[in-house]
């Protein structure tokens, strides 16, 4: 047994089974995939690697009452939500729930949310990836997070004042959003969304040939949260990012065969990494050189091959993510079927548009890094940390290095091997997608846990390990199971994020409840009281712990109800909750919120609602009665 073999357990504790899972996992992972590399990695003894790891974990032993350093987001994948974790102790703090329905919050439930998520499309169901936040001049600035829908595809801000999701939008003329950035520079104007799929422009039932069928770039306005411009692609869109000047974003696409099946995505032996020139897309927009689709307004460019917005990098087959250096140097498009990763150096694309040079120019190294390799993260001190899917490793590389072996010269650009426990995805370096880059914590989002943690059945955890790499060797600290399926995290200096304690009275987030409210002559400062309108019937109640402002009120069978509580309680931590029992309501109401839900009265009788978030000694004893009469 190697050194190599060794280590591959992960932890000396590991047992001995582990090592021929690994072995398994391989195998069944490299099955259709030529080919191994052989790169160099740093060999530990295991005494030494225990002694690291040791001082490691001290480093994310957060006492209990205190605070990490850093916020981590997660996106919940096709569960839907986002969850908050603390790191480095990775204790999650909150769930943020998106696109999915919501018991606790009632996200989904009341009427602000289905507003926000569109009332005339509310589905159930979402598939998230990638969370970022927003920016500016290239620093996080802690304002917003976005984040994809690639099941439905929209995309979803999130208030990170109040941790909410204040805004959803539907992407027309598209299917599936999945790469998702922002602009960094000058600020986060733009919200960058690829679609992967193509489909029939229209799609309307006339045509279904691959012929008149293209996916799309999109740019949406992140104040708005409208969509600014679309721009047609050759191929797919795969994942995204945008560079420090606020001039261009680049996409992979894995699939410029336009196939519709396996086999015919690996036909060709280079996809591209697409490169969209943000200046000369609102050029042609301001210009008029756009056309419209179907009853959507939004302009759509022509950025096929040979327009003047684009230009079509070509690189090793089926390339997947897309990561810019915190330098603002290079754009590091992800092989995934080629072993390498392609360097494209940034300050070559304006020669590129102006096609002073070919279009393979910009690449300045392709440095083999070993299987899989599927997104690149980085330290800020030159080093690059790429994931590698069929090896089950991370490789720490340096960029510098790579461009001199590129060009001739006899350097190892490999730093370092750590094995992952398993088929890691995505990784992400804290503040790695601004300047602010500080090397400290890498997380590691692994797709497998294989025997990592209890078992719990068939459906097993996945395995966010999180890594030090302040020093010169990274050190695994910590394994995160973690429910299906974060594909991707970001980490944000807890500085940077400026929370609300309490709800301002004057918050956007129910101002139309509010308006509703004056409408019917109610202050919900102080009134509990019942307006009916036709069959429309609006109870309005305040809640102080432990009592709401209406101990009961009667209605019809079959009226609509639209019941708003205002929480009054002011003091920190003080949330409310309105049950309605045997009629599928609940939500949040927490200090100084007002929230409204309607539903539809059933059968006659007597029916009790009640507080369902602890509150109070007497929480149990905080409800009323609804009245259901015969109609
Ligand atoms: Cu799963 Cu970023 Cu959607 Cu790669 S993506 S792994
Ligand atoms: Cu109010 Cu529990
Ligand atoms: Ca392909």
């Amino acid at each position: 047994m190697s050194k190599q073999d060794d280590l591959s357990k992960g932890t000396p504790d590991a047992p001995e089974s582990g090592l021929s899972r690994r072995r398994f996992m391989g195998a069944a992972a490299l099955a259709g995939v030529a080919g191994a590399t052989g790169l160099g990695a740093t060999m530990m003894t295991r005494e030494s690697f225990a002694a690291a790891a040791r001082e490691a974990k001290n480093k994310i032993h957060i006492e209990p009452g205190e605070l990490d350093e850093y916020y981590g987001f997660w996106s919940g994948g096709h569960q839907g939500e986002v969850r908050v974790l603390g790191v480095p102790s990775m204790r999650e703090l909150m769930r943020i729930p998106v696109f999915n329905i919501d018991s606790a919050t009632g996200w989904g439930i009341t009427d602000e949310s289905k507003e926000i998520l569109g009332r005339d499309k509310l589905y159930p169901n979402g598939d998230c990836h990638h969370p970022h936040v927003s920016m500016e001049d290239g620093r996080y600035d802690g304002k917003y997070l976005f984040i994809n829908d690639k099941a439905n595809s929209r995309i979803a801000r999130i208030r990170l004042d109040v941790f909410k999701t204040d805004k959803v939008t539907h992407i027309p003329n598209v299917q599936a959003i999945h790469g998702l950035r922002l602009q960094k520079v000058p600020r986060t104007n733009y919200v960058f969304c690829n679609a992967e799929f193509v489909i029939p422009q229209p799609n309307d039932g006339s045509d279904y040939s691959l012929e008149n069928s293209y996916t799309m770039f999109t740019a949406v306005d992140a104040e708005t949260m409208e969509v600014a411009w679309q721009v047609i692609v050759d191929g797919n869109l795969d994942n995204t990012d945008a560079d420090y000047t606020g001039k261009y974003a680049a996409s992979t696409c894995y699939n410029s065969e336009k196939a519709v099946d396996l086999a015919g995505t690996m036909r060709n032996d280079r996809d591209w990494v697409v490169v969209f020139n943000v200046e000369r897309i609102e050029a042609a927009v301001k210009a008029g050189n756009f056309k419209t689709i179907g009853d959507s307004d939004v302009p759509v460019v022509d950025g096929r091959k040979g327009s003047t917005v684009t230009r079509y990098i070509p690189v090793p087959k089926n390339p997947h993510g897309l990561n810019t250096s915190p330098d603002g140097k290079y754009f590091i498009a992800n092989g995934k079927l080629s072993p390498t990763v392609s360097i494209i150096a940034i300050d070559r694309l304006d020669d590129l548009f102006d096609d002073k040079i070919g279009d393979r120019d910009p690449i300045v190294a392709e440095p083999e890094l070993g299987l899989g390799p599927l997104h690149t993260t980085f330290d800020g001190r030159g080093n690059a940390y790429t994931t590698l899917f069929i090896d089950s490793q991370v490789a720490k590389w340096n960029i510098a290095d790579a461009i001199k072996h590129y060009n001739g010269e006899d350097v190892n650009y490999i730093r370092q091997k750590l094995d992952v426990h398993y088929q890691p995805g995505h990784n992400h370096a804290s503040l790695t997608e601004s300047r602010d880059a500080d090397g400290k914590w890498l997380v590691v989002l692994s797709k497998f846990s294989k025997d990592r943690f209890l078992p719990v059945g068939p459906l097993h955890a996945e395995n966010d390990q999180l890594i030090d790499i302040s020093g010169e060797e990274m050190k695994l600290v910590h394994d995160g199971p973690a429910f299906a399926e974060p594909h991707d995290c970001i980490l944000v200096r807890r500085d940077q994020i400026r929370t609300k304690k309490i709800w301002e009275r004057n918050d956007p987030y129910f101002a139309a409840t509010r308006a509703m409210a004056e409408k019917d002559g109610v202050n919900l400062e102080s009134d509990s009281k019942v307006i009916r309108d036709g069959n429309k019937v609006r109870v309005y109640m305040t809640s102080v712990a432990p009592q709401f402002g209406l101990l009961e009120f009667k209605v019809k069978e079959g009226d609509e109800v639209t019941v708003v509580v205002t929480n009054l309680d002011s003091i920190e931590d003080v949330t409310h909750g309105f049950c309605m029992v045997n009629h599928g309501v609940s939500m949040e109401i927490s200090p100084q919120q007002t929230a409204s839900v309607t539903f539809t009265a059933g059968k006659p009788g007597v029916y009790w609602y009640y507080c369902n978030w602890f509150c109070h000694a007497l929480h149990m004893e905080m409800g009323g009665r609804m009245l259901v009469e015969k109609a």
